[in-house]
Order: structure tokens, then C-alpha cells, then sequence
């Protein structure tokens, strides 16, 4: 048997690690998928969702990428889901003007507070990235985002050392609701190459129906942390005193906040 040694299998890690290799099997995925027939994805989603973010670095490093995919997967039309139409009446004569008079304020835990036009975001660093969006209800698609790359929006306002968390505020309250949506990330995760202020999707302008006038892509998160109709930014070193405290508004409603595939 020479020095083979022996290892003694932690089901509950194996389980986790083939389910997350089913997610990560997106070659054989064109376009919009349900995975919904899959318990394999559907048990990985459900992993996912209860993993603490220390076992999730048992699993990937926090500086890894995202998969990236080839031009010829990208999905014919990008599903939207959640909020695909805000009936607010700011964001509606905004969207009717072309978001010319669209404001991005950034503020919080900054040493430079500011405001950003479209134009403004579109003149910083940038990056276009083919990734695959995974939303926990058990679908996935496939598209090209284009945008801000956040980190170097971040660098622009100056977080302060007591910075912990970015958060990031709404147009839209979700489901007609009273409450708006919002999501927040922490500054590994704020900071991580592929993570975007999209204003671009497969070559053309970001539509509304998905997130327009700039959206959230954090690449190595579930599809409910990809922020969309993003107004303000704020950084804090708590929730706490944001809505019901826990970071998100689904994750108000029980979802974890660490969504990382
Ligand atoms: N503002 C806002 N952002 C949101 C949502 C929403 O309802 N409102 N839904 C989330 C969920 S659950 C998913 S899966 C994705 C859907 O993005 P898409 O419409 O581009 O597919 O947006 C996320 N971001
Ligand atoms: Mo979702």
C-alpha cells in the first residue's frame, strides 16, 4: 500500500463539493436554463444557502474568479426576475429622459462623498466579463456585462478604514411593496476584479427589465446579491439601523446574506 494515506470522507463536504461542481458544469448550458428538475443544483443551492462564510473558504479562495464564458453561450435574451418594470414615479421620468439626469450618490464611510452621471461611470475603468447568473428559484443564463469596474469607483470616494460593508439602495420597491429593495457586500467581495457597476448588457445599453441604469454584478454570488436599479451607495460598518437589519431585503425575508456559489 506504500504511504498512501488514509482519508476519511466528510459526507456532508463531498456532497457540497459534487453539487458545486454540477454548477460549475455550464459548458452543457446554452442560453436560459431550468434547473429546476435538477436535485443535484438544487441540493448545491441548498448547500450554498446554508454554508457559513468559513466553510465557504474551505471551498474557494476569496481572490478566485468567477467562470467566464464564450460569446457563442450567451443566452439569446437575458430573463429577468424579481422587479423587471419600477412603477416609481423619480425612476420613471428618469428612464423617459434616457437617465441624463441619473445621479449615482455615493456616501457613509467615504472621505469623498460624491455624485456620478452615467457619463461619469462610463470614463472610469471598465471591464466586459461572460459569467453566468444563478438564481436560487432554480434557473440560470448566461450574459455579458459590461461596467464600472467597483473597485475603482471606490477608490474615487475614499472608503474609510472603518468602512466594512457597501451598500447599495434601489429605485424599485419590490413587489409593489413598502419597503425597497437593497443589498450590500462585504469589501473583499466589493473589491474582487469581477465585480461591476454594469451599464451594459451583451453589447447594448443595459435594458430596464434588467437593471437599468446600472446594476450589480458580484460574479461568485447568487442572483438575489446582483442589485439592480442601483440609486445610492453607502458605506457602513453595520446594518443594523438599514430596514430589518440583516443586509438585503431578501435576506430580511430569511435568505442568507452570504450568497457565494
Ligand atoms: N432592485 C432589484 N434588484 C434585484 C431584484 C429585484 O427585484 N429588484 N431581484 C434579484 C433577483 S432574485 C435576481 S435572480 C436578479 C434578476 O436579475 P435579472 O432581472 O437581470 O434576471 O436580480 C436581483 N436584483
Ligand atoms: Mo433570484
Amino acid at each position: 500500500m506504500g504511504n498512501r494515506k488514509l482519508i476519511v470522507p466528510d459526507p456532508r463536504r463531498r456532497r457540497l463539493i459534487t453539487g458545486l461542481g454540477a454548477l460549475g458544469a455550464g459548458a452543457l448550458l446554452t442560453g436560459c436554463d431550468s434547473l429546476s428538475r435538477n436535485e443535484q443544483v438544487q441540493d448545491a443551492l441548498g448547500q450554498v444557502d446554508r454554508l457559513t462564510r468559513a466553510a465557504q473558504r474551505l471551498v474557494s479562495s476569496r481572490q478566485s474568479l468567477a467562470r467566464e464564458f464564450d460569446k457563442s453561450q450567451i443566452a439569446p435574451s437575458f430573463r429577468g426576475n424579481g422587479t423587471t418594470d419600477p412603477s416609481n414615479t423619480a425612476y420613471r421620468q428618469m428612464a423617459a429622459n434616457n437617465f441624463a439626469d441619473y445621479r449615482l450618490r455615493i456616501d457613509g464611510l467615504v472621505r469623498n462623498p460624491g455624485q456620478f452621471s452615467l457619463d461619469d461611470l462610463k470614463a472610469m475603468p471598465s471591464r466586459t466579463q461572460i459569467t453566468r447568473h444563478d438564481c436560487v428559484e432554480g434557473w440560470s443564463c448566461i450574459g455579458q456585462w459590461t461596467g464600472a469596474v467597483l473597485g475603482g469607483v471606490l477608490d474615487r470616494v475614499k472608503p474609510t478604514a472603518d468602512a466594512r460593508f457597501v451598500v447599495f439602495h434601489c429605485a424599485d420597491n419590490t413587489y409593489g411593496g413598502p419597503d425597497k429593495y437593497y443589498e450590500s457586500l462585504d469589501m473583499v467581495e466589493a473589491y474582487h476584479p469581477q465585480t461591476l457597476l454594469a451599464y451594459g448588457l451583451n453589447g447594448d445599453t443595459l435594458p430596464v427589465t434588467n437593471g437599468a441604469p446600472i446594476r450589480l454584478r458580484a460574479e461568485r454570488q447568487l442572483g438575489y446579491k446582483q442589485a439592480k436599479y442601483i440609486m445610492h451607495i453607502e458605506l457602513v460598518n453595520s446594518f443594523a439601523d438599514i430596514q430589518g437589519g440583516n443586509g438585503g431585503y431578501w435576506e430580511d425575508r430569511g435568505y442568507e446574506w452570504w450568497g457565494g456559489i
